[in-house]
This record gives C-alpha cells, sequence and structure tokens, in this order.
C-alpha cells in the first residue's frame, strides 16, 4: 500500500533583509510538525521558500546598486545558511524567480483571465506622481493634495487588471465559518465581517509601476500581482502547470498552510478564490499563529522586524545555548492565533526550569543512579510496587495525546504534555527513593525495577521530543541505551522495550545551567548593540526616531475642557469604508449602546487588530458624514511627525478593566 501523504508549507518569506527570529518561528513550528509525521510513517512533503518580486526589492536592491536578482541571491544564501544551522529539514525551497514558477504563474493568470475571471479595467482618480498612487476626492488632504506627501495631484487612468472575487463569496464564506479549515476558528466571524459581508471587492491583479515581477504572458506591460505570483507558489512548488516538479496529484490538498496573523486574510479569502476560479479542491487546514514580539519602548509587544530595529540574531542565541533550546523555546511560548512577547529571561527561565532542571536533571540523575549502583547495566531480577502503575500510565498515555495536539498544530500544548510526563518521572524518583534503596542490598530488584522505569520513560519522552528537539535527544537516547528501534514510533505508546539488562552511557551535560542574572547581563548588551547596529543601517525614512512635536496650544479654562465628553468605548466590529484608502468604520459599545463612527487611520491599522480593543471616543461631537458615511464622534489617537515627515499615529487604549461608558475628566 502507498504511504499517506502529509503537505506542510511555510509562508515563502521576502528577501528584503537577512532573516530574523520571527521567520524562525513559522518553519520550525512546520519543521516539528513535518518530522513527526515523518516519524509517524507519512510520506511528506515540507515546503518553504522566499518570496522574491515587488517594487519594494527592487528599490532596495537599486540603493544597493545590483540588480533585483543579485540582491536577491546573496539574501537568499543567508535563508538557507540560517535554515541548515536550525536544522530545518525542508524537502523542496521555492524561489518566485525560478523559471518553473514563471512559467507556471503566467499560465494560471492566463486560465483564469480566459475564464472569465481576471478582467482588463482601469484605475482612475487623482494620481501623485512622486508617490506613483491613486487616491479618491475624499482621501486627498485639505488642499486637495496628496494626503500623503502633500504636493498637487493630476487626474489620471491607469489600465489594470483585476479578479472577480464576488463569485466566490457564499463558498469562501461557508469554507471559514462552517469547516475547520481556519484555526483558530475564532478569527472566521471577523474575517466574514470585515470582507466578505461588505462584498468582496475586484482585486487589482497587475501593476505598471515597476518592472521586477513576473510580466502578464499577454500583456508585457504588467507585471503579476505579487501576492497572485506569492500563493500559487504552493502548487507550482509541485508541478502545478510546469514540468520541472511531478508531485501535485501526490500532495495536493495541502494538509496544512502555516502563516502568522499578518497574511491571515491572503490565504483564508483570496487563495480561497484563486483555487475555486481554477477548479482546484483547497486545503485541508490554515494555521495561524500570532507574532513573536519584543518589549517595545510602552512596554507592550510589539512586531519583531526589521524596521523596528528591534532583531534577534537567531545565530547569535544558537551559538549561546544551542538550536535546540531556541528551537524548544519558541515553541514553547508559540499559542495558536496569540502573540507571545520574545523576552531573553523568558528565554532563560524556561531553559533552566524545563531542559536543565527538568529534563537535563532527570536524565542525569538516573543514568548516574544506573552507573552507581549496577555499574551502567542494570540486573534482570525485577520487583514492582503499585505506585509504578500509576507512574507507567501516565508515561504510556503520552503519545496519543501528544499526536492529537500535532494534529491540531498546537505545538505549545503538545509540550506541556511531554514535560508533565517529565515531571511525573522527577516525582516517581522522590516518591521512590533510590538513593534509600541503593543502600539495602535486599532491595536490588526493586531498585532496578524503579530505574527500568525511568529509563524506559526517558525513552517515550526523548522519542516524542526528538521532532522538536532534534540534535539534542539522540544524545539523550544515547545516554540511556536505547536504539532507534526503541523509539520507532509504534514503540513510543508502549512501555517495557528497552531490554531489561540495558546498559546506559553517562555523558556530557545536555542542558547545562545557566547563570541568569549574568547571562541576561550579557545578552542585553549583545541585543542593543545589534538594534543600535540595526537602527544605524536603516534608510531615514525608516527610522523610527526624532519625532517632530505640534507645539502646545493656547490655555483654556478647565470649563472649555469639561465641554468635550470622552467616554471609553469597546470596538464590537470595524471595516473598510468601501473606495476609501482612509477610512475605517467602528461600531463601538459605549456603555449606553451602539455608536457608529469613521476614523481616518486605515494607513495605521487592519480592522481584524482593533475588533475587541477598549479606546477613547468624543461621544458628544455633533456628528458629521465622511465619505457618505455618518460618523457619531472621534476616536482619539496621539499623533506625531517622524524626522521624515510622515505621520505616527497610535490609537490610545485603555485597560480592558475600565468599564465602557466610563468618563474621563
Ligand atoms: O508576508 N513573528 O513574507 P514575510 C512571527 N512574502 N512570525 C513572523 C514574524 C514575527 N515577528 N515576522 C515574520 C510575506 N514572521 C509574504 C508571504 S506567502 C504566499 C507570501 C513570519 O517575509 C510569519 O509567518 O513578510 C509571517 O506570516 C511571515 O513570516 C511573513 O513573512
Amino acid at each position: 500500500m502507498d504511504k499517506k501523504t502529509f503537505y506542510i508549507t511555510t509562508p515563502i518569506y521576502y528577501p528584503s533583509g537577512n532573516p530574523h527570529i520571527g521567520h524562525c518561528y513559522t518553519t520550525v513550528a512546520c519543521d516539528t510538525i513535518a518530522r513527526y509525521k515523518r516519524m509517524q510513517g507519512y510520506d511528506v512533503m515540507f515546503l518553504t521558500g522566499t518570496d522574491e518580486h515587488g517594487l519594494k526589492i527592487e528599490q532596495k536592491a537599486a540603493e544597493a546598486g545590483i540588480t533585483p536578482k543579485q540582491y536577491v541571491d546573496e539574501i537568499v544564501a543567508t535563508f538557507k545558511k540560517l535554515w541548515s544551522y536550525m536544522n530545518i529539514s525542508y524537502d523542496r525551497y521555492i524561489r518566485t524567480t525560478d523559471d518553473y514558477h514563471v512559467e507556471a504563474v503566467q499560465k494560471i493568470f492566463k486560465a483564469l483571465y480566459d475564464k472569465g475571471y481576471i478582467y482588463k479595467g482601469e484605475y482612475s482618480g487623482k494620481y501623485c506622481t512622486p508617490c506613483e498612487s491613486f487616491w479618491t476626492e475624499s482621501q486627498l488632504d485639505e488642499n486637495g493634495c496628496c494626503p500623503e506627501c502633500h504636493r498637487p495631484v493630476t487626474f489620471a487612468r491607469e489600465e489594470a487588471y483585476f479578479f472577480k472575487m464576488s463569485p466566490f463569496a457564499d463558498r469562501i464564506e461557508d469554507l471559514l465559518l462552517n469547516t475547520d479549515y481556519l484555526r483558530p476558528k475564532t478569527r472566521a466571524v471577523e474575517l466574514v465581517n470585515n470582507f466578505i459581508k461588505p462584498g468582496l471587492e475586484d482585486l487589482c491583479v497587475s501593476r505598471t509601476t515597476f518592472k521586477w515581477g513576473i510580466p502578464v504572458s499577454f500583456d508585457d506591460k504588467h507585471v503579476v500581482y505579487v501576492w497572485i505570483d506569492a500563493l500559487s507558489n504552493y502548487i507550482t512548488a509541485l508541478g502545478y502547470e510546469n514540468s520541472a516538479h511531478a508531485d501535485f496529484e501526490k500532495y495536493w490538498p495541502a494538509d496544512v498552510h502555516m502563516v502568522a496573523k499578518d497574511i491571515m486574510r491572503f490565504h483564508a479569502i483570496i487563495w480561497p478564490a484563486m483555487l475555486m476560479a481554477l477548479d482546484i479542491p483547497l486545503p485541508k487546514h490554515l494555521a495561524v499563529h500570532g507574532w513573536i514580539t519584543m518589549q517595545g519602548k510602552n512596554g507592550e509587544g510589539e512586531k519583531m522586524s526589521k524596521s523596528l530595529g528591534n532583531v534577534v540574531d537567531p545565530f547569535m542565541l544558537g551559538e549561546r545555548y544551542g538550536v535546540d533550546s531556541i528551537r524548544y523555546h519558541i515553541m514553547r511560548e508559540m499559542a495558536l492565533g496569540a502573540d507571545s512577547m520574545f523576552s531573553n529571561e523568558i528565554m532563560i527561565n524556561r531553559i533552566n526550569s524545563d531542559l536543565a532542571n527538568g529534563l537535563g536533571n532527570l536524565v542525569s540523575r538516573t543514568v548516574a543512579m544506573a552507573d552507581k549502583y549496577f555499574g551502567g547495566t542494570l540486573p534482570t531480577e525485577r520487583e514492582s510496587a503499585d505506585i509504578d502503575e500509576d507512574f507507567r500510565s501516565v508515561i504510556a498515555g503520552l503519545a496519543p495525546a501528544v499526536d492529537a495536539f500535532v494534529d491540531e498544530t498546537k505545538l505549545k500544548q503538545a509540550l506541556e504534555t511531554i514535560f508533565e510526563g517529565v515531571s511525573r518521572a522527577n516525582k516517581y524518583i522522590d516518591e521512590t527513593e533510590p538513593w534509600k534503596l541503593g543502600k539495602d542490598e535486599s532491595r536490588r530488584a526493586r531498585l532496578a525495577s524503579v530505574l527500568y522505569n525511568l529509563l524506559d520513560a526517558i525513552r517515550v519522552i526523548a522519542g516524542l521530543l526528538s521532532p522538536f528537539m532534534p540534535t539534542t535527544m539522540p544524545k539523550v537516547l544515547e545516554q540511556i541505551g536505547a536504539t532507534a528501534d526503541d523509539v520507532r514510533y509504534e514503540n513510543l505508546s508502549r512501555l517495557g522495550v528497552l531490554p531489561e539488562n540495558v546498559t546506559v552511557h553517562k555523558g556530557e551535560m545536555i542542558f547545562p545551567r545557566i547563570d541568569t542574572e549574568k547571562e541576561i547581563e550579557e545578552l542585553n548588551t549583545i541585543i542593543l548593540k545589534n538594534m543600535e547596529e540595526a537602527k544605524a543601517k536603516l534608510s531615514s525614512e525608516e527610522k523610527n526616531e526624532d519625532v517632530t512635536l505640534e507645539p502646545i496650544g493656547d490655555t483654556i479654562k478647565i470649563d472649555d475642557f469639561d465641554k468635550c465628553d470622552i467616554r471609553v468605548a469597546k470596538v464590537i466590529s470595524c471595516e473598510k469604508v468601501p473606495k476609501s484608502k482612509k477610512l475605517l468604520k467602528f461600531i463601538l459599545n459605549d456603555g449606553f449602546g451602539e455608536r457608529q463612527v469613521v476614523s481616518g487611520i486605515a494607513k495605521f491599522y487592519t480592522p481584524e487588530e482593533l475588533v475587541g480593543k477598549k479606546i477613547l471616543v468624543i461621544a458628544n461631537l455633533a456628528p458629521a458624514t465622511l465619505a457618505g458615511v455618518e460618523s457619531q464622534g472621534m476616536i482619539i489617537s496621539a499623533v506625531a511627525k517622524g524626522a521624515d515627515g510622515e505621520e505616527k499615529l497610535n490609537l490610545i487604549m485603555v485597560d480592558d478593566s475600565i468599564p465602557c461608558g466610563s468618563k474621563l475628566c
């Protein structure tokens, strides 16, 4: 019988800067699942790669004075070096500049055109030449100029191709609400409310304003929109519409696409629409995780990214703690849907508590006792006790529980489960007190049973952890005298697999304890230095410092301030105002009921990140109509201008414990 197949993908990353720990997040998680599935006997295809087209890359290459291809080649080499360093076992690496992908994307675009789903139309409106952007009347600034650079605009038309998405709206809504496609499912309602209910808009899928892209085969003035190019990678890499590979029938549909929340919409709406239009079966699951964040200036988590200058170098962390500790930390903190903060302290505490004190200690104590009391080889006489049963049943239950979590892409919970086994084993040592048994010649058979049960439990634990920590677990297995066959998947839910007279091999400490204070001090110095360097490298328009502040206004009386009724309100729903680039429409709960407010902050926030947040609203402002939508009040933000003249805007959010309707005074 043919093996069952399993196809898992990471996003393909933009090689617009060197990879950072954020990129490791998705990739390490996919690698672990791929390894786990291989261990279970699946024929796995694990795909990753790079998304190499687009204006940003074209500009960066021009700044560096090289061709875009030269530019991406260099960065792709760093990505591949990192993946090899992090032990990423991908089966295939796709580059969107690969010839076979280019050819296949052209065919996909043409097929969508031939089927009538892509049509030629035009963008028209006020155009800002320096910004290469179209604006609607309502988006222009108070002088009728470009809202970005405030220079005069001219009327212009530009032809473009559009993808008709509306025919698929009902099927996508059903996919999101009534199937197990989206994980976590809690995000489905917000996607449907924000993008499908207001009417799925046609998507502009070609550009004529830059050249670094895949030319539309039948109209080479246009290049294919980066997302159509990028999303297609999941099928072109298997050989869809090309002859470089021939695995499409075998592996498609994908079992898991894993992405972070910033690109959920593309994978939850546009990708299914493309597949539906092409009559291709849909992938089984889209697993969406949050961002790995760093502590920002305001104490809040900020997404780790190049432009924030808060990137942590995975090579440096790996050198200090070993790659497996980093892999462990990433997966132990990663929850589906939610963000997780990266901090040196959390990482070191985790390494110390779980790996050094928990697992490392369990292994070294058990091996040391087998060595001390039996010269390394256990005798075969046994004496069991009631207390063994509970311990053995906990260990026997680990594999099925971990299997289920891995199938649900819940790696944090999978690790928690395995480490409950570690704690149970350490508790078993306390309960059985082998050091006392070792002093009593008549209890040798009992001591042998205890140590055997411990070694057999470590075998199961290390076997289950192997996909998570592929470098260190073989060392653990070597120390406890387990063979590759002892940790075959089928043997991980069985006990008593090690030979009765197993021989241990005392070895190095697998996870040495870290001196937390000293290490944090050293790390912080390195990270600060890296951040300074990263910031110094950023081009001036990306710098996140040197704000220009508005002068303080004229003095007012307290009565004047009192006229302004500012209330706490919760965002119930939020969506883009159709045909406006700037405006978001909110439904708020202001403590008295629902209120609709329109705010010009679409440039700074996506609707989905605001739903559920508590904000401040001027509640007694006379209603106004913006872009045809009534606004009953104004949401309060903090604004400053960066050194580059760009506006920096942050919504003022308040703690969730403050009731809606509370008045600001
Ligand atoms: O969006 N925390 O590429 P990209 C967690 N090319 N994950 C992070 C992260 C962070 N701080 N930073 C990056 C693109 N990631 C497109 C994708 S797919 C058809 C095209 C991870 O280089 C995360 O998975 O900006 C996120 O979704 C992905 O990198 C985006 O990488």
